[in-house]
């Protein structure tokens, strides 16, 4: 029989997973500061600025690292099973007291996937609290496919500040509170969003967008995806290349290759 308890019982419950352990609080710190390290390059690069919302796995060895990290890899094989892509790793970053805030939105809308087999692992570099925004989930809403509208709002972090066209009862979400180190899974179809930071520290959490290498995607795409755990035998999307030092320019160079085809999936009208 099935533990109901187990990481795969949960997911399939829920539509999400929390809290799991991928690293320690000082590991976490660490990252964090490697982060910190690469964003002072921005005041004289601010284009780079870009890299940390769509594939910073190509540019940033950190986090490459991390996207691999057996204590996350594992559990989300568990649900995708062994051989596993990573088709992306936006940061999430809410400074402090500002009004940055996510809509409820099901990540799978504009992704240009074929098939429903994705999972977040959403990693805290920080804590996630209630005060500083945490990620909250309505718990059963991964069983349906619900319509998008995009607002475009400016203080809303998603690319087209898409949200649900229907109505969503926040007092229905859990909130995914978790400390540094820490990371939730969940799936493309959740309804999901958060609130701004209210607090004096950042807010820093890092999106993996894992895959299974059989995941299609639609007619055309082009989109490329980063083999991190087991073996690739289907080859359905071109094979991204780990980083050979932070913002590197043979890697930005890659890095500008990959997300234009992303963004053309992206930003297509639906
Ligand atoms: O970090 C957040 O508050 C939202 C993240 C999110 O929407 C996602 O990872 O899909």
């Amino acid at each position: 029989m099935t533990d109901p308890n187990s990481i795969p019982a949960r997911f399939e419950r829920d539509g999400f997973v929390l809290p799991l352990t991928g690293m320690s609080t000082a590991q976490a710190a660490a990252y964090r500061a490697e982060l910190e390290t690469a964003e002072q390059r921005f005041a004289a690069q601010p284009d780079l600025r870009k890299c940390l919302r769509r594939y910073p796995n190509l540019v940033l060895p950190f986090v490459d690292e991390i996207s691999r990290l057996p204590a996350i890899t594992d559990a989300v094989a568990q649900i995708l099973g062994p051989d596993l892509l990573v088709l992306d790793t936006p940061f999430f970053i809410k400074e402090p007291h500002t009004k940055h805030y996510v809509s409820w939105h099901q990540d799978l809308h504009y992704w240009g996937l074929v098939g429903e087999e994705e999972v977040t692992a959403w990693v805290a570099l920080t804590p996630a609290t209630i005060d500083n925004g945490c990620m909250r989930f309505v718990a059963g809403s991964h069983h349906q496919i619900v319509d998008h509208i995009d607002t475009h709002a400016e203080e809303n972090l998603l690319t087209r500040g898409q949200e649900l066209a229907v109505k969503v009862d926040d007092s229905q979400g859990t909130d995914d509170i978790l400390a540094a180190g820490e990371f939730s899974l969940h799936h493309g179809r959740v309804f999901h969003a958060s609130h701004a930071n209210g607090t004096d520290d950042r807010r820093i959490g890092l999106a993996i967008r894992y895959i299974p290498t059989s995941m299609r995607q639609i007619e055309g795409g082009n989109m490329a995806a980063m083999l991190v755990r087991g073996e690739d035998r289907h080859h359905h999307f071109r094979e991204c290349r780990p980083p050979s030092g932070v913002f590197e320019p043979g890697d930005l160079e890659h890095w500008r290759d990959m997300q234009g085809a992303r963004d053309k999936v992206m930003y297509r009208p639906t």
